[in-house]
């Protein structure tokens, strides 16, 4: 290769290395709180998703007392917090997906609490009283990356009792290849300071909030019967 076919060879490879890893999925904009003219008329704020079912309908695998603190009083705080945040500190942004792309610019407030309001929107968005099984795509990706979907849920089930401290376990789409990430805290792998970015497919929360009250120090007991819980037909549609 000739010296400046080489060089733009190079700065084409650099272009494309930073073309993030995150498809923008309209299935994700469940935290896009219109403004009261029912326009999405800026600045971009928070919202909590009406939780899709009872507080109790996850038992006994998760507890209704749990649920519902989690759900109004932990979620709900991330939701005013955030939202103050991007009032007293003026951030403009298109969506969920723009702010997460740029939380390395962001106060700890604002990265923290965004982080939880998404991260919890997801979550729920993840669980089902109602059985389901993944999709054949889902199953085939699954297979691939995994072997089969006893073995990711091993891998899954010890990243999420493996995360240190607080934080999250997940399951991300990188381009066609599914890979089980932890994140700390809030973070989420949709952040640009993410160690490993991605699509979420799955998530669950290993914070003890999420499961001390019935299970205590018992971490593993907790995520062995979250995998009850776990609504794999909306993870399918999460694969595009
Ligand atoms: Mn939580």
């Amino acid at each position: 290769m000739e010296h400046s076919a080489r060089r733009k060879f190079l700065k084409n490879s650099l272009l494309l290395a930073a073309i993030p890893a995150i498809a923008p999925l309209d299935i994700f904009a469940f935290d896009q709180k219109k403004s009261e003219d029912g326009t999405n008329a800026p600045p971009f704020v928070f919202a909590q998703i009406p939780l899709p079912y009872a507080f109790d309908a996850l038992a006994p695998h998760i507890d209704a007392v749990t649920m519902e603190i989690h759900y109004t009083k932990h979620h709900a705080t991330y939701v005013k917090n955030v939202n103050e945040a991007i009032k007293a500190e003026n951030l403009d942004f298109k969506n969920a997906y723009d702010f997460f792309s740029q939380s390395s610019k962001l106060s700890a407030k604002a990265k923290n609490n965004g982080g939880g309001v998404w991260n919890h929107n997801f979550f729920w968005d993840s669980m089902s009283p109602t059985p389901s099984a993944p999709s054949a795509k889902l199953k085939a990706a699954i297979d691939k990356s995994f072997g089969s979907l006893d073995q990711f849920k091993e891998q899954f089930t010890k990243a999420a009792i493996g995360q240190f401290g607080s934080g999250w376990a997940w399951l991300i789409n990188d381009r066609g290849n599914l890979k089980i990430v932890g994140t700390a805290n809030q973070d989420n792998p949709l952040m640009d300071t993410a160690l490993v970015r991605g699509t979420p497919l799955l998530a669950i929360d290993v914070w003890e909030h999420a499961y001390y009250l019935k299970y205590q120090n018992k971490r593993p007991d907790y995520v062995a019967a979250w995998w009850n819980v776990v609504n794999w037909s909306q993870v399918s549609k999460r694969l595009v």
